[in-house]
């Protein structure tokens, strides 16, 4: 089997040859039909070009339940080979240029190394996210019954410093945020108080607060229930959006798409908090029932493109303190991670694109004349419009493949790495 490095530009540049005629016609075609909107596609695929989104580390790795693992060959061993993964993703798609870590999934004795073997994959860092959701050997605490909202404030000091230590490994590294999602909750009535929960909560979130370098935001992700079944404490937008607005401006909202009750309207609570101009970022994935955190896209791309019709219609806005992070949030259980990923970073391309073709003048128009159907016909022809030789287009512009899971496969990068990276897999339950 022969090999090649697919983050090669050489090999990326060959890759895309038998691809180029056709999309230059497909491109072709599409930039007519736009501008028979007025639309010129041009600005349209620059603007694509110009989307980032960020790769979860944990992503890279197969995913599990709690039921079980299915480890694929050449899983990356520790940071250090997940980066290499990433760039691989990155190098193909040209949309990922930031990795988002976990701590203590990715800690490392020597995070200057970290940041120079990133450099080197022409990688950087994204917000890195704490871990007070499960206990690590020797820890001198437990977090059964909670981490900063915790009855005793010896583990809330014990979680505290772990975020503040996440911000100390993140300077070195150049991240400039600090995710925080605890699962701390209640599994039956009656055993928390909900209120003092939510203070004890402010309490340990003002002391991570303060840790904060004043160019960095600290991102509060919500989420309705699992590990607790009753009651979660940040369990909404709303209880989110109260204690950023208690900790102070570098405090903001994040939305994990898979985070909310079936049927929640998400594109409503992400123009809310653009309103509030709390809108720190995005954990892309989709769902059918729970948290499946399944690819971005694969089961509701209309509810996708809605979020970023939103997100189109705050740019066009000025709308102020507004600068999401996105970065994804999936586990992969039955798919390779490296296609998983970047197929998602495309489905996001994808929706940004369709919402960016709206035509928002006659948009707006049928709205202010409530001509009902005529304002949903125009916003959903965005979304039916297939975009594709754009998505290709800007990947083409990056230097990226044309056809990134073609060139993956044809390099035979898995198949490498499952010779360069032996070694028993993990079996057993648990999500990483
Ligand atoms: C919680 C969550 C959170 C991460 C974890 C891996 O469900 O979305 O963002 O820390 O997944
Ligand atoms: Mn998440």
């Amino acid at each position: 089997m022969n090999f090649a490095d697919p983050r090669d530009a050489n090999y990326i540049a060959s890759a895309n040859k038998s691809h180029a005629s056709a999309l230059a016609t497909d491109y072709a075609a599409l930039g007519a039909q736009l501008q028979r909107r007025g639309i010129n596609i041009e600005e349209i695929t620059r603007k694509v070009a110009e989307f980032r989104v960020a790769i979860p580390s944990w992503g890279v790795g197969t995913g599990g339940t709690r039921f079980g693992r299915f480890p694929g060959p050449g899983e990356p061993r520790n940071v250090f080979e997940k980066l290499e993964d990433c760039g691989v993703i990155h190098k193909l798609t040209g949309a990922t240029p930031t990795v988002s870590l976990h701590i203590p999934w990715d800690r490392t004795d020597d995070f200057t190394a970290l940041r120079e073997h990133a450099a080197a994959l022409g990688l950087g860092f994204d917000a890195m996210n704490s871990n007070t959701f499960q206990d690590q050997p020797g820890q001198p605490l437990s977090y059964k019954y909670g981490s900063l909202t915790h009855t005793d404030p010896a583990v809330r000091a014990q979680a505290v410093q772990h975020n503040i230590d996440c911000i100390t490994f993140g300077r070195t590294l150049g991240s400039r945020a600090l995710t925080v999602w605890i699962g701390d909750g209640a599994n039956f009535p009656g055993q928390s108080h909900l209120g003092r929960a939510f203070e004890r909560y402010l309490e340990s979130m003002t002391s991570i607060y303060k840790a904060l370098p004043n160019d960095w935001r600290m991102f509060i992700e919500h989420k309705m229930y699992e590990p607790a079944f009753y009651a979660t404490v940040i369990q909404d937008w709303g209880s989110s959006l109260m204690a950023a607005q208690a900790l102070g401006p570098k405090a903001f909202c994040l939305v994990d798409l898979g985070h909310h009750a079936p049927n929640v309207n998400i594109e409503m609570i992400v123009a809310r908090l653009v309103h509030a101009q709390r809108l720190g970022g995005f954990h892309f994935n989709d769902s059918k029932y729970g948290d499946d955190d399944l690819d971005a896209g694969s089961i509701e791309p209309f509810r996708l493109f809605l979020v970023f019709n939103e997100l189109v219609e705050a740019e066009l806005a000025n709308a102020a303190n507004f600068s999401p992070a996105h970065m994804l949030d999936q586990s992969h259980n039955v798919t390779d991670p490296i296609e998983s990923l970047m197929t998602s970073a495309i489905e996001l391309q994808r929706a940004y694109a369709q919402a960016l073709i709206v035509e928002r003048a006659k948009l707006h128009e049928y709205r202010m004349g409530n001509d009902v159907l005529m304002a949903a016909q125009t916003l959903k022809r965005g979304f039916t419009t297939d975009v594709a030789p754009i998505l290709a287009q800007a990947r083409f512009s990056m230097g990226g493949a044309i056809d990134p899971v073609g060139a993956y496969r044809d390099s035979a990068y898995r198949q490498r790495c499952a010779q360069a990276r032996p070694g028993k897999q993990s079996l057993g339950g648990g999500i990483v």
